[in-house]
């Protein structure tokens, strides 16, 4: 099939899963274009059967904002035209489903299909958010399949924008080679570890919705009195608070802030815990990746995470802002080697059982030919 795949491309989950959902069905034969203001981060250019296509955003003085979500729909149209595709798959409601949408209705004789895959804060924040509330379930209505990348999402889109919307989990899934512990280096302990201390990491893009100011709460509590370090990856607005707190807690100098990174398998396959305890994930990429290279996760109980991490098994769950409760769970894997490294490899033979890209790729392979075998 030819298929066009609108995504965010910067650093976030969703343009990991776009790129590599699209890298695979280019290797499994289809032929895949990418439609993005930038290249992906995660898209290797020189895959055989994926071809990227600019947005190009004219910035006008009369347009305070410009329009993105225009020049988006105008770009895919014509990619539309130009390569004859049979489905957009939008990774993202607003506005990139809307885009889709204005495409397909722009080129009504071609009979393109539209997926849309809700990543989260799509419909969480966005979605949620009056100023686009009617825009998102309309575009939820148009779209000829909506997927949602865990049962939660599923049961959230319905709560905020109607039970009548259709919307199948299709859960997300980890490159099981890239992200291994094999990926480890003696290197990198040596630099941030270099007394054998015990490391713990992060990921993410510091929005509030990450509470970030908590990692560091966390890391405080959990390390007092440990040898401990903690690598603090990625970057966003509430960098400079956790910052801060980092020296109100005097934890400031055992803390490593590494900006954003574009492959985190060799850090997080050199730390010891991962720590994600945010207001809400729709589902926790980051932590899937941490425990692909065998880190056990200290997560919220929030969202779609108790889907990808089982408390007490890959990790220990805890309630939003519950610091004591989180710093708990962190210490009990600390101070147990062996505890540790149980959860390490349960939480791996988990990803390697349930969230390998072959099946995935699969249900999205079986999703798109129903479109156009009438059973969309
Ligand atoms: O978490 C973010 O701020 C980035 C966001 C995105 O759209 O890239 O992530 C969302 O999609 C990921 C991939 O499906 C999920 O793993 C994240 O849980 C989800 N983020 C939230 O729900 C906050």
């Amino acid at each position: 099939m030819k298929i066009a795949i609108v995504c965010h491309p910067t650093h976030g989950g969703s343009g990991v899963i776009a790129s590599e959902l699209g890298m695979r069905l280019a290797k499994n034969g289809h032929e895949i274009h990418f439609v993005s203001h930038e290249r992906p981060f995660r898209l290797d250019p020189l895959t055989l059967g994926v071809h990227y296509h600019r947005v190009n955003v004219s910035s006008y003085p009369l347009f305070r904002y410009p329009p993105y979500a225009l020049a988006l729909a105008n770009q895919l149209s014509r990619v539309i035209q130009d390569h004859d595709i049979d489905i957009i798959h939008a990774h993202y409601a607003i506005p990139h489903s809307l885009a889709a949408i204005l495409a397909r209705n722009m080129n009504a004789d071609h009979g393109v299909k539209v997926v849309t895959t809700l990543h989260g804060t799509d419909i969480t924040l966005v979605g949620a958010d009056p100023s686009y509330t009617d825009i998102t379930r309309w575009a939820m209505e148009e779209s000829d399949r909506v997927t949602g990348v865990s049962d939660w999402l599923a049961h959230e889109t319905h709560h905020e924008l109607g039970s009548h919307l259709q919307v199948e989990t299709i859960p997300n899934a980890v490159d099981t080679e890239a992200f291994s512990a094999s990926r480890g280096c003696d290197q990198l302990r040596a630099r941030f570890a270099p007394e054998g201390e015990l490391l713990l990491a992060h990921v993410s893009n510091f929005r509030p919705v990450k509470r970030t100011g908590d990692v560091i709460r966390i890391f405080a509590k959990a390390t007092a009195g440990l040898s401990a370090r903690l690598l603090m990856i990625g970057d966003g607005p509430d960098r400079a608070a956790a910052e801060s707190l980092a020296k109100e807690l005097g934890v400031w100098d055992r803390v490593h802030w590494l900006g954003i990174i574009d492959d985190t398998a060799p850090l997080l396959a050199s730390s010891d815990l991962f720590l994600l305890p945010s207001e809400n994930e729709s589902f926790g990429l980051a932590a899937l990746e941490a425990m692909a290279c065998g880190l056990p996760v200290i997560a919220t109980a929030s969202g779609g995470m108790p889907e990808v991490i089982v408390d007490g098994e890959t990790g220990f769950l805890a309630p939003v802002g519950d610091i004591e409760a989180l710093s708990r769970g962190a210490r009990t894997l600390l101070e147990a080697a062996e505890r540790r490294s149980l959860f390490a490899s349960t939480g791996r033979q988990r990803v390697e059982d349930q969230f390998r890209w072959d099946p995935v790729i699969s249900q999205y392979e079986e999703l798109y030919g129903q479109l156009f075998s009438g059973g969309s």
